[in-house]
């Protein structure tokens, strides 16, 4: 009996000590198992040096005091006098002869970059964390920790390290009320109501989050835009936000409605070369900065989708984007137009517009404007050719616009991990400059030498106790945020930091996660948009697959505009012969699309009009991949289940479980999607679906009458 008890109890106390809701992302900071590593780590962080005392060195000491104990069980020692303890971190200004290892050179590291140096003094080794600034010293220390944090061997640490982006920013497309514009992890961060007064612990969690992977910017508001956010009572809130993330290196933007002069101006137009408009904006311009001296500035969605813009006045992009530049100008703000544009009267292939749009702008908005270009050009889809904006105008600086939550990829209950995605669009080769203009080489500005660049993705964040919804969606703001700072980072590396740090490092489980994580977002494609297909998902919410509708008031909202599915094939014939998108391309980028029989399958139905009947490289017909790709996708679901399911040992229960769960319904999903895809296309096929393939157990009519009125996001 006592027996019985006793091991209940540790049961009990096990779950209990184990049991973790995500809320502390990847900075745990649990115990290091490694007992050599271990022994080393509290040598070095017995006794700390910090020089400077401004409220980000404050964060530093912080962050290095709840490291340590949570690492280490160990509490430093701080002695701000010493210049020869085992660690001292600090300005570089502050530092005082020798200073850091004389073969790092602190110039090149900018203002945010770090030096990490060992060096001996007396005969001592030391450890040097050094920057130009104080958030500079603030990230080689997060830098620092990650490295313990995944246990890495400190003796040989010599690490220089600089942003390779200057503007790292997420993009929430929260609303005032809360709701969160495609955000799957419950209601909006920001309480509007409850600020300035109440600053939510929140709030600085999510900053040092963020800081911890070198996000250093926030768009805080929706791109669909309400003016009311530029008003004096929530000027105040912003402001109280801005104050929280400053010492964090965060600043904040917010979304401009373009129509303001009149919604909360009380003039009589919008259009941005009237005078009275144009003073407006700087009037309001100077008003921000009176709130918030730092503030970094607009980000704009114009003329799209129903929002105004400088269109409604026959005015251009430029036009607007520098009425709004000029007003910010005299504070160092910015203006981030975005090129996400098509139009309802424009009878052009969608893909097209933006480009069409705005390369003949090229040159002419003010040097404090960026253009934020979306990964793809037609919206975040699984599976996208890069945007052909990317090296089409040199003279401006694109800003990257990636989605982070998984509008398109499955929303929370789908693992997929988008480093590929990312790493696939920042790799690709525009040959804009001869080869080698990757997109990566456009954004950071070093082909046509801009001195703005960066890189934007639409937040994934949200008040559930875990912020991101699906654990596993965690590693897609952490990839951001890695990216951002070092595009060159493989998926590979970013997945194995975030597993480390994110769950445990044990090398058995870190195999296994990680070759799933990898794996993701291809199987997503697979059992959703293979071969190309793209944007046939369900209606308004985008929740599952609805290739059928067809009665949408815009063409270009309706699946079948984009699958074009009849007797004799499928896909969207955008070459010459067709709506010659694929013009829009660089010769040579465009090489490996152009021809169907030579034409990258992974974008074949994107890029033509393909028969039923093409032979494909797997020697199988169309019809037969097609089939072979949604079976096989929905099959690899299952081997992530049981992968997941071999890691329970690895994992505290309640994650354990929630992960199991969701992969739960990401297979019925999968075959959700893989079934009613296949049999709708198959009513243009005439094809049977191949015998050795279990049969779709509902009728395509069933999948047509689901409806989901209150999905998420929406
Ligand atoms: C689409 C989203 C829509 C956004 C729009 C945008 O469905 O909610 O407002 O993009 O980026 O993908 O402006």
């Amino acid at each position: 009996m006592k027996k019985l008890l006793l091991s209940i109890l540790l049961l009990a106390s096990a779950t209990f000590l184990f049991a973790e809701d995500g809320y502390d992302l990847w900075m745990r900071y649990k115990a290091v198992e490694n007992k050599s590593l271990l022994t080393s780590y509290k040598s070095l962080l017995k006794e700390i040096t910090i020089k400077g005392n401004s409220a980000t060195m404050q964060i530093v000491k912080d962050e290095l005091i709840k490291a340590s104990e949570g690492m280490l069980n160990q509490v430093p020692l701080f002695n701000d006098s010493l210049i020869d303890g085992n660690l001292v971190i600090g300005n570089i200004g502050l530092f005082g002869t020798p200073g850091p290892s004389p073969t790092i050179t602190i110039k090149e590291i900018g203002s945010e970059g770090f030096v990490i140096s060992k060096r001996n003094i007396k005969g001592k080794s030391q450890i040097n964390i050094t920057a130009n600034t104080d958030i500079g010293v603030l990230y080689g220390v997060f830098h620092f920790l990650r490295l313990l944090q995944t246990e890495h061997p400190i003796d040989k640490l010599e690490f220089t390290s600089a942003p390779k982006l200057q503007l790292r920013l997420l993009n929430h497309w929260d609303n005032l009320d809360r709701t969160v514009e495609r955000g799957y992890a419950g209601f909006s961060l920001w309480n509007w109501h409850t600020l300035p007064g109440l600053i939510d612990k929140r709030y600085i969690d999510y900053a040092r989050a963020n800081a911890s992977i070198g996000i250093n910017g926030t768009v805080l508001t929706n791109v669909n835009a309400n003016a009311t956010i530029l008003t004096a009572p929530y000027l105040s809130k912003v402001a109280a936000l801005a104050n929280t993330f400053r010492p964090y290196g965060i600043k904040v933007y917010l979304t401009a409605r373009f129509s303001a002069p009149i919604e909360i101006g009380g003039l009589k137009t919008a259009d941005p070369l009237d005078e009275g408009v144009r003073n407006w904006w700087k009037e309001k311009a100077r008003e921000i900065y009176s709130y918030i001296p730092d503030f970094g500035g607009f980000l704009v969605k114009a003329n799209s989708e129903g929002q105004p813009g400088p269109q409604d006045y026959k005015r251009t992009h430029a036009d607007g984007a520098n009425t709004l530049a000029d007003a910010v100008a005299p504070f160092k703000g910015i203006v981030i137009w975005r090129a996400f544009v098509y139009a309802a009267e424009n009878p052009d292939d969608r893909h097209k517009q933006a480009y069409d749009d705005f390369v003949p702008l090229d040159g002419k908005f003010r040097n404090n404007v960026m253009v934020q270009v979306k990964n793809g050009a037609i919206d975040f889809m699984p599976r996208e050719p890069f945007h052909p904006l990317f090296g089409a105008m040199p003279k401006t600086p694109l800003m990257m616009e990636f989605q982070v939550t998984q509008e398109y990829l499955g929303q929370a209950t789908n693992l997929v991990y988008l480093a590929p995605l990312f790493k696939e669009v920042l790799n690709s080769d525009t040959y804009s400059n001869g080869k080698g203009s990757t997109v990566a080489k456009v954004i950071d500005g070093s082909i046509d030498k801009h001195s703005l660049n960066g890189m934007a993705g639409v937040s994934n964040i949200g008040n559930d106790i875990n912020w991101c919804g699906h654990p596993f969606a965690q590693a897609n703001w952490y990839a951001l945020g890695r990216l951002n700072w070092d595009y060159n980072l493989s998926s590979e590396k970013i997945a194995d930091e975030w597993l480390r740090m994110t769950f445990t490092n044990n090398a058995s489980f870190i195999t296994n996660a990680r070759k799933m994580m990898l794996e993701s977002r291809d199987i997503m494609v697979q059992y959703s948009n293979p071969i190309g297909l793209h944007h046939i998902m369900g209606t308004g919410h985008h929740y599952g697959p609805a290739p059928w509708v067809s009665n949408l008031n815009r063409p270009e909202w309706n699946p079948v505009y984009y699958h074009k599915a009849d007797s004799a094939g499928i896909g969207f014939n955008r070459t010459s012969s067709g709506s010659n998108a694929i013009a829009q391309y660089f010769p040579e980028a465009r090489k490996v699309w152009e021809e169907i029989n030579s034409c990258d399958e992974k974008y074949l139905l994107w890029f033509h009009h393909v028969s039923w009947h093409f032979k494909m490289k797997s020697g199988r017909t169309l019809w037969d991949e097609l089939c072979y790709q949604f079976y096989n996708g929905a099959e690899r679901v299952k081997q992530m289940q049981k992968n997941w399911n071999g890691l329970k040992q690895f994992v505290d229960v309640d994650r354990f479980e929630h992960v199991k769960q969701l992969l739960g319904i990401q297979y019925s999903e999968a075959v959700w999607w893989r079934n009613a895809c296949l049999l709708y296309f198959q009513t243009f096929s005439k094809m049977p679906i191949p015998s050795h393939y279990e049969k779709p157990d509902k009728s395509l009519e069933y999948y047509k009458s689901l409806r989901f009125p209150f999905a998420p996001g929406n």
